[in-house]
């Protein structure tokens, strides 16, 4: 449990540095590509706002739920922050990733959560960033994806950008 997020039930933020550190070394070794997606909730500060703090731990646990259905047994899913998830995706290019990424989307704002007597639709943005030979630490894939993901909110949301700007969305 000590790799667990406890609320979540995926990797948490320092097994996810591990994870990363382990495979920037394959890719390294290897060559392999490596992808990593980061997706943050949009809007989920009025969820809590809304509905309380319970039904906001509800809506991340919903959300890791429909994310690891989406994602393939190879990739890894881990709560990096608050509503920030990162998803680990070895030997997978940059449209490969692109194509998980809008998988991932499209299954949440599809998979509306009940809450009370309504539908709760959730949606989330995402950041795309592949490794390069010259990475050496996690925080610096990290924060190409970070990157992408900001310009993808800045967009308006619900919609994956990949670091050098190729765009899905509704
Ligand atoms: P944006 O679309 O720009 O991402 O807007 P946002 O409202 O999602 O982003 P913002 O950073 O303003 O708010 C994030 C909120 O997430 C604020 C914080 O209280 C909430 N949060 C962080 N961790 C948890 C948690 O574990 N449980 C709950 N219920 N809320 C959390
Ligand atoms: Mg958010
Ligand atoms: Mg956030």
């Amino acid at each position: 449990m000590a790799h667990t997020d406890p609320l979540t039930g995926t990797l948490n933020r320092r097994a996810l540095f591990d994870l990363l550190r382990r495979e920037m070394e394959r890719h390294r070794r290897h060559g392999h590509e490596l992808a990593v997606i980061m997706f943050d909730i949009d809007h989920f500060k009025s969820v809590n706002d809304h509905y309380g703090h319970a039904v906001g731990d509800s809506v991340l646990q919903h959300v890791a739920q429909v994310a690891a259905k989406e994602v393939r047994g190879t990739d890894t899913l881990a709560r990096y922050g608050g509503e920030e998830f990162v998803l680990v995706a070895p030997e997978t290019d940059k449209i490969q990733a692109l194509q998980l990424s809008d998988r991932v989307r499209v299954a949440l704002r599809l998979d509306a959560l009940p809450v009370r007597d309504r539908k709760l639709r959730v949606t989330a943005s995402f950041g795309v960033a592949l490794m390069r030979a010259q990475d050496t630490e996690p925080e610096e894939l990290l924060q190409r994806a970070d990157e992408a993901l900001y310009a993808a909110k800045a967009a308006g949301r619900d919609r994956v950008m990949t670091e050098d700007l190729l765009v899905t969305s509704a």
